[in-house]
């Protein structure tokens, strides 16, 4: 037989050829034993290594990155806590974990509470082993006991809970046969709470276990491989103690860890042992210089654990720590005279020790109220109902309050307030800054709106639509007035709010008596069709609005659509990096490295300095020698956005020359210059770009060499075409602009929060001079705008995906946060087609 050599096209076009061997090409009988010891080789190799497989994904432990309760993998179950012991005189030799005394005793506690489980059959079946990690005086022994479950009885594991673990301890210590067991101890009381796994350590084990001695001149400690980078799967404790009338401060000056707290963080304990009943906090993330971690204990211990996981490695932290004086701790609160003042939560801006009670009593003139104002307000916990506050909370008028609060202000019926603080033993945070003064009664806001809430807002902000006081009562009782719509709920909202598709009454009685029947749909063109249009995949409305928001109308393409890569349409509201894989090519999942801040920040309540590293997109454009003159945003590498105005302009030739700029980016001070230079190699200003009109007010900036991306320099995401930013979404402007209308530029990066206004509205207050390819932003009130400077700049939103996506370019207004005349910036999801065919981005 003649070989026979096809060639055929398989499906993915590529040739692929099969041979066909004649009996002479054929291997001799020899050769053919070869083979087949060759092949049974092969097969006894993977044999073994799909044993070892097996074995390492199913049978081995999980121990090494505490996953528990995973399908067919061992679970490890460890409770924590300490006990009280009666009948053991106190040694200083008990603070050494390799001394006589220390061994001598934590084996006798260890054999004991062996015991204590055999009297729980069940505990009795899964115990594997109890260790002792410090003493302190008292006495007190602190543990932890570990039980293995086999993967056969996974299923027993939510059974092994903290009532169960202490119901064998106490039971067994009250048994008075078991006080005097064979050891002759004495336990008088027991606490233990449920673990992570990788706490377990055994203080005998000098790897990577500390103790630490606190004293008044503050020492340091850093993470191991500190400033490089920690090692994987850390598992470092560091037990520190000061002498009995101290308490111990730790503040972190330098912090960075993986940005997620399952796999690599810091814990930090008002106890010996990593008992969460006493945790005092736990922090990941990385955190700005000016706003370190620094925690108290409420006694002279403390623990602190590091655990890292396989997989991110950062620098670490480095830690110093020293002993204060428990009465400084523990003074807190008095009498406060004065018609203003101010006092904070106690030891802030640490955070406040756990197991703290303070009360201040402010007492002002005779005849005049209080008012207290919170600008900073963090007593968060977690599993805290905010509305009850059962843990650590400030109470004022016997209401608690807890959280995160971002604007708190509240007056007295009297010329006396009392403000009481309560923290318990677990858990704790900055606390609050809070500022007092006395008004008169009869006039709390002179010549300013009195909220209820107990802040003064500007006259102009009342019945002006928007919710100023926090509380709406800046917007009830109002008499609108001819330009207004009387709300069913008592609202006034402009008149031009009506039948824009926003429920802007809140009771959607602007939008009820619209030329469309209840049963109808109203398009975004205002054709009104039936209901039943809505989502039944067909593009009924010319502008697709009826099929915009279902949750799947597939292979509809509309103006609202999000375009995958590969040309298939998702109808769902911004669907980009929304860390859902909406596209079968997940393109609308990729390009999402942008929008985030790695700093950490304070969030204190308003002022307008930004913080170092809060806007990393913000660029400041420098223009000869003229200093600071536009604003940019950082959209990658080497691409900033800005707009067309700052660079052409028939008078100024010399701006359109690329050579003439410098761009500064993470930068925070004019002054200081803290920013990186990079120079300009192209300026791209859109063609369409009009001076007389501002339209098309968008330019990009090409860097000669590309950016570092660092914690103060990152980039902002750019939404798709069909994203949208609906009016009323809370938005922030940014730039180091003239602080008002023919003032001065800003020295610090200024920010400021506005509103998006409806396109109805934002055309009538400009004349009808915005084009698609604008929008508004900021308060018809006035109040809070851009000026000149921040053009270029962005208008930055954060979505709930928790990204930063830029819906604007600061381009031009009618003077600066004058009333009726809201800032207009360039629509950047209008021009984003032309954004990526000229930078590709
Ligand atoms: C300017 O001149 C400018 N109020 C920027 C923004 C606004 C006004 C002027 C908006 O660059």
């Amino acid at each position: 037989m003649n070989s026979a050599r096809y060639e055929y096209d398989s499906h993915n076009g590529r040739s692929e050829r099969i041979d066909f061997l004649t009996s002479k090409e054929k291997v001799p009988k020899k050769r053919n034993i070869g083979i087949l010891i060759g092949v049974l080789v092969a097969f006894l190799i993977l044999a073994a290594v799909a044993a070892f497989l097996i074995w390492l994904f199913v049978f081995k432990d999980a121990e090494s990155d505490g996953i528990t309760g995973k399908l067919l993998t061992k679970s490890e179950q460890v409770f924590s806590g300490r006990m009280k012991l009666q009948n053991v005189p106190y040694n200083q030799n008990l603070e050494n974990a390799q001394s006589q005394e220390f061994q001598q005793l934590s084996n006798k506690l260890e054999a004991v509470l062996g015991e204590l489980y055999q009297t729980d059959p069940f505990l009795a079946k899964y115990y594997t082993k109890s260790t002792v990690t410090a003493f302190s005086e008292g006495v007190m022994a602190y543990y932890w006991s570990q039980f293995d479950i086999p993967p056969s009885d996974l299923e027993i594991v939510p059974e092994f809970s903290e009532e169960r673990i202490l119901d064998a301890l106490e039971g067994g210590i009250k048994d008075q046969r078991m006080r005097f067991s064979s050891s002759g101890i004495q336990i008088t009381e027991v606490t233990a709470s449920l673990t992570d796994a990788r706490m377990a350590r055994d203080p005998r084990d000098e790897d990577c276990f500390y103790t630490l001695e606190a004293v008044e001149k503050a020492e340091t400690f850093t993470s191991p491989g500190y400033p490089q980078h920690y090692p994987s799967k850390s598992r470092c404790q560091w037990q520190i103690r000061a002498s009995e009338e101290d308490t111990i401060s730790v503040s972190f000056p330098y912090f960075n860890i993986e940005d997620d707290c399952s796999n690599d963080f810091v814990s930090t304990f008002d106890s010996l042992s990593p008992d969460y009943s006493r945790a005092i906090t736990k922090k990941c993330g990385q955190r700005l210089p000016s706003n370190p971690l620094e925690v108290v204990s409420s006694g002279n211990i403390m623990l602190i654990t590091f655990i890292t996981d396989a997989k991110v490695q950062k620098p670490g932290f480095e830690a110093s720590y020293r002993s204060i004086p428990k009465t400084k701790v523990q003074t807190c609160g008095g009498i406060l005279s004065g018609n203003n003042g101010s006092f904070t939560s106690p030891l802030h801006p640490s955070f406040y020790p756990p197991s703290t009670d303070c009360k201040w009593t402010i007492q002002v003139s005779q005849g005049k109220e209080v008012r207290v104002n919170f600008k900073l307000f963090l007593i968060k916990e977690p599993g805290v109902d905010v509305r009850v506050c059962h843990k650590d909370y400030v109470e004022i008028m016997g209401t608690k309050y807890c959280g995160e609060v971002s604007s708190l202000s509240l007056t007295s019926s009297t010329n006396v307030l009392d403000v009481s603080f309560h923290s318990d033993k677990s858990y704790t945070d900055k606390g609050f800054i809070a500022e007092y003064t006395a008004y008169d009664p009869a006039n709390p806001c002179p010549d300013m709106f009195a909220c209820k809430t107990g802040i003064c807002i500007a006259n102009s902000l009342k019945c002006d639509g928007w919710n100023d006081c926090g509380d709406m009562s800046d917007e009830k009782q109002c008499q609108c007035d001819k330009d207004q719509f009387s709300c069913s709920n008592g609202l006034c909202k402009p008149k031009l709010w009506v039948c824009d598709r926003n429920n802007d009454c809140g009771d959607g009685s602007d939008e009820k008596l619209c030329s469309c029947e209840p049963n109808e749909w109203r398009c975004g063109n205002g054709v009104c069709l039936p209901q039943d249009v809505v989502c039944n995949n067909k593009m009924d409305c010319e502008d697709g609005s009826d099929e915009a928001s279902c949750k799947s109308s597939p292979g509809m393409c509309s103006d609202f659509s999000f375009v995958c890569s590969n040309k298939e349409c998702v109808n769902k509201v911004n669907a980009e990096c929304d860390r859902v894989n909406d596209c079968s090519d997940n393109s609308d999942e990729a390009n999402c490295d942008c929008g985030t801040r790695p700093y950490k920040l304070n969030r204190i309540v308003g002022g307008q300095n930004a913080e170092l590293g809060e806007w990393p997109w913000q660029v400041s454009l420098h223009f000869m020698t003229k200093g600071h003159v536009c604003g940019a945003s950082v959209i990658s590498k080497t691409w900033l956005l800005s707009a067309a105005h700052c660079f052409v302009s028939i008078t100024s030739p010399q701006n359109h020359v690329a050579s003439n700029w410098q761009t500064y980016s993470g930068m925070q001070d004019q002054i200081k210059m803290d920013g990186v230079l990079r120079k300009v190699k192209r300026i791209v200003p859109h063609p369409d770009y009009k001076e007389d009109t501002s339209d098309y007010d968008i330019a990009l900036l090409e860097l000669s060499v590309p950016l570092e991306y660092t914690n103060t320099i990152q980039p902002i995401c750019l939404p798709s075409s069909s994203h949208v930013f609906p009016a009323g979404m809370s938005c922030w402007i940014t730039g180091w602009g003239v602080l008002r209308e023919g003032g001065q530029t800003a020295q610090i990066l200024q920010k400021a929060l506005v509103k998006i206004i409806n396109d109805t509205v934002c055309d009538a207050v400009t004349n009808n001079q915005v084009t698609s390819r604008m929008l508004c932003s900021g308060f018809l009130a006035g109040g809070v705008d851009a000026c000149q400077g921040d053009s270029g700049g962005p208008l930055a939103c954060f979505e709930e995906s928790g990204k930063w996506f830029q819906a604007g370019i600061v381009s031009w207004g009618e003077g600066c946060a004058r009333r009726n005349k809201p800032g207009v910036y360039s629509r950047v999801t209008k021009l984003r087609d032309w954004i990526k065919k000229e930078s590709g981005i």
